[in-house]
């Protein structure tokens, strides 16, 4: 407490919470729906947000941690766009005594004692889910599975993470080839641009891994452009579950999904006001998620939130 009384919130003294929050982007449906969760829970918690979005750039994510530490917020939330470079950043607001929560995505910064907790999925687990769907699916297969991977953001680390857990996965079944990886930077634009030119230097390929349905929605359109049926002549799996996806998934277009839950935003609001109340909380929280069939698909699709 200082000598105003209470003095949590930006520099005033409502009583409020502050919390910055700096996102990645608009990237995909996963991240506006992730971004409409932060928002709408800041509003139920009576927590004062301030939300910027990075346009997918680390610099603008450091520019806009930098302004929330100068205007004083009670904790800082941010989903880091990639993996490294940011000690220098979480060390100033560590110096400045404001508590950092991770959200969605990880760092790899040595000193854990930067953050205070990392919220978001376990993203080698979704790669293996899908790795482990494609060995079972390929049981029946005659002849070899050759597999385009879409891969996220380069050094983010659901592309590094998704990148390793398939991959060891579909160790199991020797039939299984990656045939060519590239970055799709996890939107359709990129992710049919870049399908375009893979399907053209391997026209042997016959499975898509996306490791996000945007960019495999993206590539449906380069596979059908290509004369080839998007979830027959080629199987697509991808990660996420947003309503397109699923709708791709119900339709007989994709043929499984590994969810990947957007809506933290409750749960961070819950661990901000501890972190803020001085209380202890978990280093590693993770998100509850499951995966779905096209019978799934069509089942949940009616309720689907996002
Ligand atoms: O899978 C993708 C988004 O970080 C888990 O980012 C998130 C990923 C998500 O752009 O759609």
């Amino acid at each position: 407490l200082t000598a105003c009384g209470g003095d949590s919130g930006g520099g005033n003294d409502d009583g409020k919470i502050t919390m910055g929050f700096a996102q990645v982007g608009a990237e995909s449906g996963w991240r506006t729906a992730n971004t409409k969760s932060v928002q709408e829970a800041a509003k139920a918690a009576g927590i004062d947000l301030k939300f910027s979005d990075a346009q997918q750039k680390q610099e603008n994510q450091i520019k806009a941690i930098r302004s929330y530490i100068a205007q004083k917020v009670d904790v800082i939330a941010f989903s880091p766009v990639i993996e490294s470079g940011w000690d220098q950043v979480l060390k100033e607001a560590k110096d400045a005594d404001i508590p950092v929560i991770l959200t969605d995505r990880a760092v790899d910064s040595k000193d854990t004692s930067l953050y205070k907790s990392f919220i978001g999925s376990d993203f080698i687990l979704e790669g293996k889910k899908a790795g482990e769907w494609l060995v079972d699916d390929s049981k029946t297969a005659k002849g070899p599975v050759n597999v385009i991977q879409l891969e996220g953001t380069t050094g983010s680390a659901p592309a590094n993470d998704r990148t390793s857990g398939f991959a060891d996965a579909i160790k199991a079944d020797p039939k299984i080839k990656i045939v060519a990886s590239q970055d799709g930077d996890f939107t359709r634009a990129k992710g049919k641009e870049v399908m375009e030119a893979l399907l053209k230097a391997h026209p042997e390929a016959n499975v898509l891994f996306a490791q996000n349905d945007d960019m495999g929605l993206g590539a449906m359109e380069a596979i059908e452009a290509a004369g080839k049926k998007p979830g027959v002549d080629m199987k697509i799996v991808t990660i996420d579950a947003v309503k397109d996806g699923m709708t791709a998934l119900a339709n007989g277009q994709f043929n499984y999904i590994v969810e990947c839950s957007p809506l933290l935003g409750p749960q961070l609001m819950d661990l901000a006001k501890q972190v803020v109340d001085g209380k202890e909380i978990p280093k590693r929280v993770l998100t509850k998620e499951t995966t779905f069939t096209q019978e799934q698909a069509k089942t949940a699709l009616p309720s689907r939130k996002y």
